[in-house]
């Protein structure tokens, strides 16, 4: 791998230790003994290795990426990303929260907030928009133990949804997300 695939510099690094502090002890439906921070490492390095993005948004992206779930799923705002990582990277993770005034209960709301995410996203740099693809490629490596065979069916049919609509941001994990699904649609039906 060249050098270009590799960007490690401070802001990565004070990314990489905010987003460890924020998650905490958190861990994974399904990967208890796994420190949360694995996920955005993860998804980081598949922006990283296969979105293809040239160096000066890999950086940007890659930083995203490690903070992609500190405004959901932590005590950290958006004004804190702001002050700690600028306006650009602010505005990212923003873009890949989901929005708050959509209750997550109903089925039909969930659809509703997945595609307002996707129309705000569409809005959004290249840069953000591979990361909302690494984030569904990494989620799709397992899925929590106590997931019934329908919600797995339904999260597959959102991560096609997600290729479909920002599939053009990137072509390498465009790809990797369509093969992910396909494995998971194979496991499916063997499991059936
Ligand atoms: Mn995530």
């Amino acid at each position: 791998m060249s050098k270009r695939n590799h960007p490690s510099n401070a802001v990565q690094n004070h990314a990489l230790q905010f987003a460890t502090i924020a998650h905490g002890n958190q861990v994974r439906s399904g990967n208890e003994h796994i420190p949360y921070i694995f996920h955005c490492v993860d998804v980081a390095n598949e922006v990283i290795h296969f979105s293809g993005l040239p160096v000066a948004e890999l950086k940007i992206a890659s930083v995203i990426a490690l903070l992609h779930d500190t405004v959901e799923d932590t005590l950290v705002t958006v004004e804190n990303i702001r002050e700690q990582f600028g306006d650009v990277v602010a505005e990212g993770v923003s873009a890949l929260s989901k929005d708050e005034s959509i209750p997550e209960s109903s089925k039909i709301s969930r659809v509703a907030g997945l595609a307002e995410n996707l129309s705000r996203l569409k809005t959004m740099p290249t840069y953000a928009q591979v990361v909302k693809l690494a984030d569904r490629i990494s989620n799709l490596k397992n899925f929590p133990a106590h997931w019934s065979r329908e919600k797995v069916g339904n999260y597959l049919n959102e991560a096609a949804l997600i290729a479909r609509e920002l599939g053009s941001a990137s072509e390498g994990l465009h790809a990797r997300l369509l093969s992910r699904i396909a494995e998971a649609r194979v496991m499916l039906s063997l499991l059936a």
